[in-house]
């Protein structure tokens, strides 16, 4: 952050990427550029138009000093990454995973709550108020492994997951301060009955690390489990901490629960502030609707808070989620959500509503 005499200034990289990742990006630089005016911060973006375009031209979704480019920002904003043509993993492993990985983003915050005007799909959504810490760096999502035997009958693959104690201690720390400030329990999700030895030492660790932190309770819960009381019993939870794969799907299907995946943020945070954090909309590039002018610029916006919330500008980011409810709650929503709104007419109810 710049701050000679009294002007705040920020760089925040864009990578709006594919598909709807570009609307929804434009969407809130757009309201970002109004609440800068208005609360006298500046913001210099720097559009970095990596994405499946730059594949196809370059063979890389990003250059090779991609990463440093990014280094000296002060946050990256993130669209969506994904193409029908290209390999999801390819996409996704040439972008936006390195990004998580050398910024050591290791905690991926992904809070969910009713949004007003908003129905849940289910019946005992109302009051649903959930933050999901997802490991985000190790786990699952892991280069170890590989196919062997390509083409034969005895074809196989092998994937290794793998869980550190370093990792899991950080995040079932950072998981452990949120719970104790979010009424004490922390749920913990699991499958140590069947995974056999990662998880029990997933359960060991983060066990260990929440008896150091007075009032926190581990509600262990094996993730099948957990996934059907998150919809029996939403508001039962209140905050998660799960490995990087249980982790990506509780929050989809919590989104799900509260309305729709298109209202889902997300921070990949590096706690330590020795880089910079990358805020996203849980969504992905929604080939489908790309184009149509009508994706959700919710999951974007609540991101684009998040991140004026790690700035340190709290009331643009109090600001702009106001808007984004009561946008929602004058009756304006996406076909997502069961509405007939575009996403522009959403993005200028919002500017209004910010002042522009
Ligand atoms: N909004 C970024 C995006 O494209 N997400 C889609 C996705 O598949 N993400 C995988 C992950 O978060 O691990």
């Amino acid at each position: 952050m710049t701050n000679s005499a009294s002007v705040r200034s920020y760089t925040v990289d864009t990578i709006p990427g594919d598909g709807i990742g570009v609307e929804v990006t434009d969407a809130t630089v757009r309201c970002v550029d109004v609440l800068a005016a208005r609360f006298e911060f500046g913001v210099h973006w720097r559009e970095r138009p990596w994405s499946a375009d730059t594949f196809r031209a370059t063979g890389r979704m990003m250059p090779v000093d991609g990463i440093e480019q990014l280094s000296d920002g002060d946050a990256t904003f993130l669209g969506a990454v994904g193409t029908p043509d290209i390999p999801d993993d390819v996409t996704l492993w040439g972008l936006l995973i390195p990004i998580r990985r050398e910024f050591e983003q290791y905690v991926n915050l992904r809070p969910m709550r009713m949004l007003p005007g908003v129905r849940g799909s289910v019946y005992d959504s109302a009051g649903l108020d959930i933050v999901i810490v997802r490991e985000n760096v190790e786990g699952e999502y892991s280069e170890i492994g590989g196919r062997f035997n390509r083409g034969r009958d005895d074809e196989f693959a092998v994937q290794e997951n793998v869980f550190t104690r370093k990792g899991i201690t950080r995040v079932a720390r950072f998981a452990a301060e949120l719970a104790s400030r979010r009424g004490g329990t922390l749920v913990s999700a699991t499958k140590s009955n069947g995974i056999i030895h990662t998880m029990p030492f997933w359960d060991e660790v983060v066990s260990e690390v929440c008896s150091q932190f007075e009032g926190v309770i581990v509600d262990k819960v094996l993730i099948d489990a957990l996934a059907a009381r998150l919809v029996a019993r939403p508001t039962s939870v209140h905050t998660i901490v799960a490995s990087n794969l249980f982790g990506d799907i509780l929050s989809d299907l919590v989104a799900g629960v509260a309305g729709s995946i298109g209202i889902a943020p997300s921070g990949n945070l590096n706690p330590e502030r020795r880089y910079p954090s990358m805020f996203e909309p849980v969504h992905g590039s929604a080939p489908d609707i790309a184009g149509k002018g009508i994706a959700n610029p919710v999951g974007a916006l609540w991101a684009g808070a998040m991140m004026l919330e790690h700035l340190g500008e709290f009331e643009a980011a109090g600001t702009l989620t106001t808007a984004f409810e009561g946008t929602l709650e004058a009756g304006i929503s996406t076909p997502d959500l069961g509405g007939t709104a575009t996403t522009e007419e959403f993005v200028l109810h919002m500017l209004r509503t910010l002042g522009a």
